[in-house]
C-alpha cells in the first residue's frame, strides 16, 4: 500500500474574501486508488472543480502562489498557475478514470463552503487513460499538485483573468486553493 497527502492552501485569498484550505489523502492499494478530499472555507454552496495538475515530462510541479500573478491584475488565473504547476491531468469528480475534465460532475461545497470527497479509482482504467493522454501510464503522484477551482459569479474578476473552458468561465475555474502531493510511505 502506497500513501501520498497534500496539505491544500488557500490561494487568491485575499481578491475572493475566503481562505480556503484542506487536505487530500491518496492511497494506493492493488488495483485501486482511493481518494480522500476534505475542504473548509471554499466559496459556499457551489460546486468546486479539483484536480491534479502536472507536467508530462515528469518535471515535479510545485504550488502557485501570489507570485504567479505575472500580469499584476491581483488575481492567479489558471494559465499562470501552469509555469509552475503544468497543466491539467485528473479530475476529482465522480469518474476520475475517465479524465473527462469540463462538466458538471464535482462535488458541491455546503452553506459553510465545506465538502468531503471520496472516490475508489480503479487504477487500470485511470492509468489506462492517462497514458492515451499523456504517453506515460505513471501517475506519479509525489510530482503532482492537487488544485481546487471555483468562485459564485457575484466576485468581480478584472477582464485579464483568464482561464474560460469551453461555457465554463473564469469565474468556475479560478483556482482557490492548491496543494503539493508527497508520498508518506
Ligand atoms: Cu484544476
Amino acid at each position: 500500500m502506497k500513501i501520498y497527502q497534500a496539505n491544500i492552501v488557500p490561494l487568491n485569498d485575499q481578491v475572493i474574501g475566503t481562505a480556503a484550505h484542506g487536505t487530500a489523502l491518496f492511497t494506493v492499494n492493488g488495483g485501486s486508488l482511493t481518494i480522500n478530499i476534505e475542504m473548509f472555507d471554499t466559496p459556499a454552496n457551489l460546486q468546486h472543480w479539483e484536480h491534479f495538475h502536472g507536467f508530462p515530462d515528469g518535471k515535479p510541479a510545485e504550488i502557485a502562489t501570489a507570485a504567479q500573478d505575472v500580469n499584476h491584475d491581483g488575481f492567479v488565473d489558471l494559465p499562470e498557475t501552469g509555469a509552475v504547476s503544468g497543466t491539467t491531468m485528473v479530475p476529482f469528480n465522480d469518474a476520475p478514470h475517465e479524465m473527462d475534465i469540463p462538466n458538471d460532475a464535482y462535488p458541491v461545497s455546503d452553506a459553510n463552503g465545506y465538502f468531503a470527497y471520496t472516490k475508489v479509482v480503479p487504477l487500470a482504467a485511470l492509468s489506462k487513460k492517462f497514458k492515451e493522454t499523456f504517453n506515460d501510464s505513471d501517475l506519479e503522484l509525489d510530482k503532482r499538485v492537487i488544485y481546487i477551482h471555483g468562485v459564485t459569479d457575484d466576485v468581480t474578476l478584472p477582464e485579464t483573468v483568464a482561464g474560460a473552458v469551453g461555457h465554463y468561465s473564469t469565474h468556475v475555474t479560478l483556482p482557490i486553493a492548491v496543494g503539493k502531493i508527497t508520498a508518506l510511505n
